[in-house]
């Protein structure tokens, strides 16, 4: 099939999950054509079956705010018909969804009909939730598309709590590629970030304020105060600086190390005991999931998709979100003990091969067909 995928190219999760999910597929024959405005940051190599189109936006005095939505609905039209496409995915409702519908109706009036299938990341559902004025263009976009999808069960039940929503909505997971991992990396460097008797405890995101990035530090100081503890943050966003100045506050600058952004976090996962993740609200929880099959054990809280992957007292443990003494609690009971440990880490391991791309991607691709059939 010939597929239009339109993201978001950033480090973020929906992301990331477009990007391997379009490299995965093009993989299997499948040609991609990705459509944004940037090339996404984990797609590397572009090759006969992928493609890369990008959104620009002319600058135009008289516009107060330059309009993407409008530069994304002609670069699809013009890319659909250029290359014959036959499938329209996007991730996101606003604004890749109202795009994509603008984009279809100007496509109809030539007679081409491209089905549109649209994933729901979550973020539709807080932005709405903090505008509510942005409520009917989501309802509208969700409900045009011939097929949607969401990414936890959890955020399903948000999406029809929230809004008037008529169509179907298909659960898919996130996902990871066991096959990149089941080698394991030969060159696991933990010495280059602790001692022989610290663990070693990971937070990757993109440090908005919903992932509760105080939350971390403070676990990490509760940890510390018992065992021998490095803490690695990775990413970067708008909490960070009152993260590192936190960190100074409480004297604990010389355990924790601030990475910045990585595109090998696999490498970090490899030597670490323990990822934390006390979000305020995360529809999967993908970082966590990664976490996982790098064999580390996670402390969450139990908002939104999380429970769906990291499953309490097996893979890890859930605590009320805020709740930090419990989350420290829950840590020290991991890391306190070698064999503890080492049980949460390879169920960590096992449950997140459940999410293995080649579990996963059946089920984008016969929603495919489905929407393909039907359209
Ligand atoms: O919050 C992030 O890390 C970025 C955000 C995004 O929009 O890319 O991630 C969302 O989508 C991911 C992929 O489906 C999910 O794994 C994340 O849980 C979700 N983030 C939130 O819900 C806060």
């Amino acid at each position: 099939m010939k597929i239009a995928i339109v993201c978001y190219p950033t480090f973020g999760g929906s992301g990331v999950v477009a990007t391997e999910l379009g490299i995965a597929l093009a993989n299997r024959g499948h040609e991609i054509h990705f459509v944004t405005y940037r090339q996404p940051v984990r797609l590397e190599l572009l090759g006969n079956n992928i493609h890369f189109h990008e959104v620009h936006v002319p600058e135009y005095p008289l516009f107060h705010y330059q309009p993407y939505e409008l530069a994304l609905s002609s670069k699809l039209v013009d890319t659909i018909k250029l290359h014959e496409i036959e499938l329209l995915h996007v991730h996101y409702a606003i604004p890749h969804a109202y795009a994509g519908y603008m984009a279809k109706k100007i496509l109809e009036e030539e007679g081409i009909h491209v089905p549109m299938i649209t994933t729901l990341h979550g973020t539709d559902i807080t932005l709405v939730g903090n505008h509510p004025f942005y409520k009917p263009a989501v309802t509208f976009s969700i409900n045009k598309s011939e097929v949607v999808t969401s990414v936890s069960a959890d955020l399903r039940q948000k999406t029809l709590d929230f809004f008037e929503i008529d169509k179907e909505i298909e659960v898919i997971p996130n996902f990871i590629d066991k096959r990149k991992y089941s080698a394991g990396f030969t060159d696991c460097q933990r010495s280059l970030m602790a001692g022989e008797d610290e663990k070693i405890i990971t937070h990757i995101s993109n440090f908005r304020k919903v992932k509760h990035i105080p939350d971390v530090i403070k676990v990490f100081y509760g940890i510390q105060k018992e065992i021998p503890a490095k803490l690695i943050m990775v990413g970067e966003g708008p909490e960070k600086e009152k993260a590192e100045l936190l960190c100074d506050e409480l004297g604990i600058n010389s355990k924790v190390v601030f990475l910045g952004q990585s595109s090998e976090i696999d490498r970090i996962l490899c030597f670490s005991d323990l990822f934390l993740l006390p979000s305020k609200s995360e529809s999967f929880g993908l970082a966590a999931l990664e976490a996982m099959i790098n064999k580390v054990a996670v402390i969450s809280s139990n908002t939104g998709g999380i429970p769906e992957v990291n499953i309490h007292g097996v893979t890890g443990f859930l605590s009320d979100v805020g709740d930090v003494d419990d989350m420290v609690k829950n840590s020290l009971h991991i890391l306190k003990d070698p064999k503890t440990l080492e049980t949460f880490k390879e169920n960590a391991y096992k449950e997140a091969l459940k999410f293995d791309l080649q579990n996963v991607m059946p089920l984008y691709e016969e929603l495919y067909e489905k929407a393909f059939k039907e359209h």
